[in-house]
Order: C-alpha cells, then sequence, then structure tokens
C-alpha cells in the first residue's frame, strides 16, 4: 500500500472509531475533552453530526478553539460538580486501561478533567496498545526551577531524562521526556513520580485509569471496557 493510500486508511479507522465513541456521550451532557488529533477529529464529527450537547471542558487552548468553531459552548470545570464522561487520545496504553499521555503537553488538565469523568473514554490506534507501558517516552510537567532536582529523581528510577527544549507548557512550566522506564506498576510508579517535590504532574494514567477503550483497527473499532476494576481511589 502506498503511503498516501496508508494515511487515507488510518484516517478512516480514527473516523470510525470517533463515530463509535459518540455512542458514550448523551445528548445535553457537558463533557470533557482532551487535546491532539484524535480529539480533533471527535469535534469534527460532533460538529457534523449536528448532534447537540449542553457543552464542554476543554483541557487545552486548541481544544477550546475548536470547540468554539463547532458551536460547543465552552463550560469552566470549577462550574460543573462532575462530568458524565471524558474522551481523549492516548500516546500509548494496556488492555487494563493504564496510559501514557501528554507527549501533546496538556497533561494537566487533562489528568485533572479526567478525573473529574464518571468515565474516561479513550480512543486510539492498535498499534498504541502493549503489554507494558514504558516503550515509549513518559512527559513529566515540572516546575521550572526543580528541573535538575526531578531530573536526577527520575533517573534514581531508572529513567533517562530529556528535557523538551524551547517549550512552555500552558501552565508556564517545562516538559522532560523520560526515556526507557521499566513500568511493571503503573499505578506505584506514577505514585512515586508524583511525590517528587516539583512535579505538576506525569504522563502516566494509571491511578485513574480509562474505562473504555476504542481501538481503531482495519477490521472496525473494537470497544474494551477496561480500568473500573482497577481504579485507584485519589
Ligand atoms: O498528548 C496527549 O495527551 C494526547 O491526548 C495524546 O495522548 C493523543 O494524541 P493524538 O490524538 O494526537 O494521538
Amino acid at each position: 500500500m502506498s503511503l498516501l493510500a496508508s494515511r487515507a486508511r488510518g484516517s478512516e479507522r480514527r473516523r470510525d472509531a470517533v463515530i463509535e465513541a459518540l455512542r458514550f456521550i448523551e445528548r445535553d451532557w457537558v463533557i470533557g475533552v482532551g487535546t491532539g488529533a484524535t480529539v480533533n477529529v471527535l469535534i469534527e464529527t460532533l460538529r457534523e453530526s449536528g448532534r447537540k450537547i449542553d457543552g464542554a471542558v476543554a483541557t487545552s487552548k486548541s481544544t477550546a478553539a475548536r470547540l468554539e468553531l463547532a458551536g460547543i459552548r465552552l463550560i469552566d470545570l470549577n462550574d460543573v460538580p462532575m462530568l458524565p464522561v471524558y474522551i481523549d487520545g492516548a500516546d500509548a496504553a494496556t488492555m487494563e486501561g493504564h496510559l501514557v499521555k501528554g507527549l501533546g503537553g496538556a497533561l494537566v488538565r487533562e489528568k485533572i478533567v479526567a478525573a473529574c469523568a464518571d468515565r474516561f473514554v479513550c480512543i486510539l490506534e492498535g498499534s498504541k496498545l502493549g503489554e507494558r507501558l514504558g516503550a515509549g517516552p513518559v512527559p513529566i510537567e515540572v516546575i521550572p526551577i526543580a528541573r535538575s532536582f526531578v531530573t536526577r529523581a527520575v533517573e534514581k528510577l531508572g529513567g533517562e531524562v530529556q528535557l523538551r527544549e524551547g517549550y512552555a507548557t500552558e501552565n508556564g512550566n517545562q516538559l522532560l521526556h523520560v526515556h526507557n522506564l521499566d513500568i511493571p506498576d503503573p499505578v506505584d510508579l506514577e505514585r512515586r513520580i508524583d511525590h517528587i517535590p516539583g512535579v505538576v504532574e506525569s504522563g502516566l494514567f494509571a491511578c485513574r485509569p480509562a474505562d473504555v477503550l476504542v481501538i481503531a483497527s482495519d477490521a472496525g473499532p473494537m470497544v474494551r471496557q477496561s480500568g473500573l476494576a482497577n481504579k485507584v481511589p485519589i
């Protein structure tokens, strides 16, 4: 298959998975919306479908701008007691719903909004699934003065740390990309990283995993209920 044809097939797979995920959204709900290419397709598909929702909590400026363009009312998270659903993509996942997210830089708001949701629906390509997390980098948002301290602490956990050069998050912080982490227990590692002073959040979403994975595949989207059994009280 040519590169162009395989890209087109990938977009089609993603669109089908997004349409499947729309089943988890009910009319008149306020939903949480993540950040990234998958979510961009979700917003576009929602707009095209003409389906009305009451509003959405955005996890980044780019998502907020797209929601507004689609005519979806932006809601401040502080103005809602909880969200029935949070929808987002992921950079990597296990079938248990443990995720790595945040290579797009919006991990802090994504984690907050996911924590406020009754159900977390994650849409992803089958190629992002693995038995263990850690094959790719795990991002960590840090307060700038703590960058070196956090780097040393994370190296003690076995990771190789790289600063994302020339980049600041929407919260004015820096991002470390941690490579080669061995992650037999994602909940334990998320907690250890969170305990390092200066860490704002890590891109490990294990204490609050996805509840539903919508996996894009050539045979059509597969829906897998995942994380409910693993949800750890925060
Ligand atoms: O950076 C992020 O957290 C994104 O949500 C990421 O996990 C998925 O991005 P994608 O939809 O562009 O693949």
